[in-house]
């Protein structure tokens, strides 16, 4: 029998709409080969625009509306005039707390094809995933502003580490370092940051003692930022807090060639929820509209779906091809520095299929 997967498609803004077709595209050529189907709902107006219209970037039973669906696959959030704040408070931070999505899955890997612009930056050698806390940290609602527009004007937020909401990151992140080159690096900030971090730190020692075979170190999180571009095939499985892992990723897509390759999965582990896949990139308004998007990041994220969704040997295909369209053909798009639009590009990994 085959299987059916329902999925949700919400491409947001900006360029978040012409990257999920190529990504679409291809999961349906490889639904085709590996006998599953996908059915897709699309929210197509769950954007700032419609923030702009109706004061909501989606309905208010619009978590409910996703709670049926096997996965989520995000285009990006952000527009001019909305601030950045609101579009990802409005859509992005709600799907991921409503449905616990607690891992924020960043890999990241220099293929070969790509100029990175970081001399240690070799193909094949550079291939790590960064494993960010997505609940709670640093982005916190706790916290307010007082006194608004007057010189006593005060704002205050507060980070948010529990010990629970921690150590299951570091469960998922120490299991996954064991399954791959069984070395973990956490940042951290506890020379500075005098109470949060060392928190983050002890547990980080309490949870290494239950997986003996992974080496594991810290680093601060500006001279861990330091070797990403110093030293990046180092790496292996970086773990960070919500706040550091979201900068610590953005920097490893940028020395892995350029942001609109990178994927992202936002998580549920425990699969009592649909998870979330998006490109890390976000809706990139000066290029929007022209057609000229890296649809890497999206289709990547699709692979990592069908990784989710229980075919990693299809997932393998869309990670091979694009090893492959970016190896053995010259075609690319503007932030890899070609000419090609994203139709041409997709179309040419399709190819490599
Ligand atoms: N592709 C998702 C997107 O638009 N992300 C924009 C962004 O700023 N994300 C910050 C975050 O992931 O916390």
């Amino acid at each position: 029998m085959t299987t059916n997967h329902r999925i949700a498609l919400i491409p947001g803004d900006g360029i978040g709409a012409e990257v999920l077709p190529p990504a679409q595209q291809v999961l349906d050529a490889l639904g085709r080969r590996h006998g599953f189907t996908l059915s897709y709902t699309s929210y197509d107006d769950w954007s700032c625009e419609r923030y702009l219209r109706e004061g909501a970037m989606m309905p208010a039973d619009g978590i409910d509306q996703l709670r049926d669906k096997d996965a989520i696959l995000l285009g990006a959030v952000g527009y001019p005039g909305v601030p950045d704040h609101v579009s990802l408070w409005g859509l992005l931070i709600p799907i991921r707390r409503s449905f616990r999505q607690y891992v924020n899955l960043r890999p990241i890997r220099v293929f070969e094809g790509i100029d990175s612009p970081v001399r240690g930056a070799r193909p094949g050698e550079v291939d790590f995933v960064v494993v960010r806390e997505n609940m709670e940290g640093e982005y916190s609602e706790v916290g307010g502003r007082l006194n608004r527009g007057f010189p006593d004007e005060i704002a205050v937020q507060e980070a948010v580490f529990t010990r629970a909401g921690v150590t299951r990151l570091l469960d998922y992140a120490f299991t996954l370092a064991s399954r791959r080159g069984g070395r973990l690096t956490s940042a951290t900030k506890s020379n500075g940051i005098v109470h949060t971090m060392p928190f983050w730190d002890q547990l980080v020692t309490e949870r290494a003692a239950s997986f003996p075979q992974v080496a594991w170190d810290q680093e601060h999180i500006d001279a861990l930022a330091a070797k990403f571009v110093l030293e990046p095939a180092r790496f292996d499985v970086v773990v960070a807090s919500n706040l550091f892992g979201d900068i610590l990723s953005d920097l490893a897509a940028a020395v892995a060639g350029s942001i609109g390759i990178a994927p992202a999965a936002n998580l549920n582990p425990e699969r009592d929820f649909p998870s979330m896949f998006e490109p890390v990139h976000g809706s990139a308004p000066d290029i929007a509209g022209q057609g000229i998007a890296n649809p890497l990041g999206a289709i990547w994220s699709a692979a990592m779906m069908l990784d989710h969704l229980g075919h990693p040997a299809a997932a393998r295909d869309i990670t091979d091809a694009i090893a492959s369209v970016l190896a053995k053909s010259d075609v690319r798009t503007r932030d890899l520095g070609g000419t090609a639009t994203t139709a041409e590009f997709t179309d040419r990994l399709i190819a490599f299929l």
